[in-house]
């Protein structure tokens, strides 16, 4: 907790590579966070929020998409167009007190806003154990749990830096994109959720770590 997070300059929207150009989201398909959402194409640095399995490689849920990556440069369609019903970030109120909270589960939903098949998980659902970044499937155990608007935006921890111009911070490789939940904002705070987190542990390590402590902190726990 306690470290700075920057703002993006335009706000990045969620959208999805149509392999099969229905312009609907089929179940194999590879959702993604596209940092710059005019650019329409999946483009360096855009986080993958559902695994992409490529054999023999998988590219993760949480994953930043690389110069040399199979999905690189694909058409990307946004949600919430005629075809396509509209995704926000909702969250199953898990300890039943309606403010989003610690214990609560936090999905991509597209419409209607009950968890259904084709959602998104982005924290998983722990009760059943159903992992960050995988897809509601029929039968499953969250299926028709009701959703809340989860409060915050999104903002990045600035790893390396690297600011231009103007002074605003550089989105680029190995920084990390973060669902800021709560005041202050721009900062990070209990209940604020990594949406792609690779190394973020040394960061933590060598800023977080209180000397005296022993324990491992994490952003999750109050
Ligand atoms: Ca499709
Ligand atoms: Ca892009
Ligand atoms: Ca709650
Ligand atoms: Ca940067």
């Amino acid at each position: 907790m306690g470290l700075a997070l920057s703002p993006f300059y335009v706000s990045p929207e969620f959208a999805f590579w149509d392999k099969n150009e229905n312009e609907r989201l089929d179940p194999d398909e590879v959702v993604y966070l596209n940092i710059n959402p005019t650019d329409d194409v999946v483009s360096e640095n855009d986080v993958r929020l559902t695994d992409f399995v490529n054999p023999p490689t998988t590219y993760h849920a949480g994953s930043q998409v690389s110069i040399g990556d199979f999905d690189l440069g694909r058409k990307l369609i946004k949600f919430g167009t005629a075809k396509n019903p509209r995704a926000e970030l909702r969250y199953i109120d898990m300890d039943d007190k309606g403010p989003y909270s610690f214990e609560d589960e936090i999905y991509l939903i597209a419409e209607p806003v009950e968890v259904s098949q084709g959602d998104i998980r982005i924290t998983g659902f722990l009760p059943s154990s159903y992992v960050p970044g995988s897809r509601v499937t029929a039968g499953e155990d969250d299926i028709s749990h009701k959703t809340l608007t989860l409060p915050g935006m999104l903002s990045f921890l600035n790893k390396n830096g690297d600011i231009n111009n103007g002074g605003y911070a550089i989105y680029d490789k190995g920084d990390v994109v973060y669902i800021d939940t709560q005041y202050p904002f721009y900062v990070v705070t209990v209940n604020d959720v990594r949406l792609s987190d690779l190394d973020w542990v040394p960061i933590l390590m060598e800023g977080l770590m209180p000397p005296e402590s022993t324990s491992f902190p994490s952003v999750e726990a109050p």
